[in-house]
């Protein structure tokens, strides 16, 4: 509890452009509920440099996925929005819960299957050890809430047993978070190929709709994904790729599956793909129309990132402190 409301945190990677699933994913929700919450919204560039990053394109990439975290709809005066490199904590507060999570666990996360796969020359400790990153990240703010896609609550369980472990032996430290998933749009799949989620790090760019893509190539995108041959739009199992379009076309227009199979019953997969790029464009463009706006505007963002980077130390020092006293650190002298 921070001035009486619960605690919200959560984070996005600063590598790829982001794509319609990370918006329709977190960031909507973000949007959605961040009135009800204290919340911290981070741009997580530690997590990035898992995987090799050109410097210059990464310090770029940040700086976007922040102002994109305005233009998408966050009041930075009433969302702490910063980037977490600008806060020591979270590294300090990663090396001691460290030495609370078992290899074992680590070893079980399938997103560190899937990235060591897919970076074989490049499999380093951070890459192993990001869950646990990712714990302090939520564990220092005493976050209550902590809305994901997914693909991450298999992170969010860590995060959690982290902290009953931690608990268990020193009292009560950290508050045990819950994962939010939003109503719709939790999974949005690739355009190309429906058994994968859309990812910004996908070498296909067919395969993701951008946020920042222009209306024309939304279009396209949508217009050439992968369906199937069975011709009636349906939301099945059997039919992945057109159950992916009613997910983004429900989570985009708010409608429930069994309405837009009544409205495209009778009709043809090219009149539903078109009215499916039609609803994606009509939720991107005000928020690219702010990004353009945001990005002239260099002092506001920069006074952004100073006095929430301020906010945020504030608070993650006041949990590190608690920490460092529990694990029997010595008090500094001052
Ligand atoms: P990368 O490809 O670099 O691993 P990513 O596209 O998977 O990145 P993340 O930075 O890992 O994106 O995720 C940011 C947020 O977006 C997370 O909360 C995640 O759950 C959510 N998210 C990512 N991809 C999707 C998706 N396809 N559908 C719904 N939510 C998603
Ligand atoms: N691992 C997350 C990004 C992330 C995060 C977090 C999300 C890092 N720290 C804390 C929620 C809370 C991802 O890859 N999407």
């Amino acid at each position: 509890m921070l001035d009486g409301k619960k605690t919200l945190f959560s984070g996005m990677q600063a590598t790829g452009n982001l794509t319609l699933g990370n918006y329709l994913g977190a960031l909507k929700n973000w949007v959605q509920i961040a009135d009800d919450y204290q919340t911290f919204y981070s741009v997580v560039d530690m997590h990035s440099i898992t995987v090799r990053q050109d410097p210059a394109e990464l310090r770029k990439r940040a700086r976007n996925l922040l102002t994109l975290y305005i233009a998408a709809g966050l009041d930075p005066e009433k969302n702490c929005i910063y980037y977490q490199s600008h806060v020591s904590g979270h590294a300090e507060l990663s090396w001691i819960l460290s030495c609370f999570t078992y290899m074992g666990e680590l070893n079980r996360m399938t997103q560190f299957k899937d990235k060591a796969a897919k970076h074989a020359d490049n499999i380093n400790a951070g890459l192993f050890t990001y869950p646990v990153l990712m714990a302090a990240d939520i564990l220092l703010y005493q976050a209550d809430v902590v809305p994901v896609g997914i693909d991450q609550m298999q992170h969010l369980e860590l995060t959690r047993d982290i902290a009953i472990r931690f608990n268990n032996i020193y009292g009560d430290v950290f508050t045990v978070p819950e994962a939010y998933i939003g109503k719709s749009g939790a999974k949005i799949m690739s355009l190309q190929d429906p058994s994968k989620k859309m990812s910004k790090s996908d070498e296909n760019p067919n395969g993701s709709i951008y946020l920042m893509d222009d209306p024309d190539t939304i279009i396209r995108k949508c217009k050439r994904a992968v369906t199937d041959s069975i011709g009636c739009v349906k939301y099945c199992d059997e039919q992945p790729g057109i159950k992916n379009l009613i997910d983004i076309y429900c989570a985009c227009c708010g409608k429930t599956p069994a309405e837009v199979e009544a409205e495209f019953d009778g009709k043809g997969y090219g009149d539903f793909k078109m009215a499916v790029g039609e609803a994606v464009v009509s939720v991107l463009k005000p928020i690219q129309e702010r990004y353009a706006d945001l990005t002239k505007n260099k002092d506001y963002i920069d006074h952004v990132i100073k006095e929430n980077a301020e906010k945020a130390s504030y608070y993650s020092n006041k949990t590190l402190r608690k920490v460092q006293k529990k694990v029997g650190f010595p008090e500094k002298i001052r």
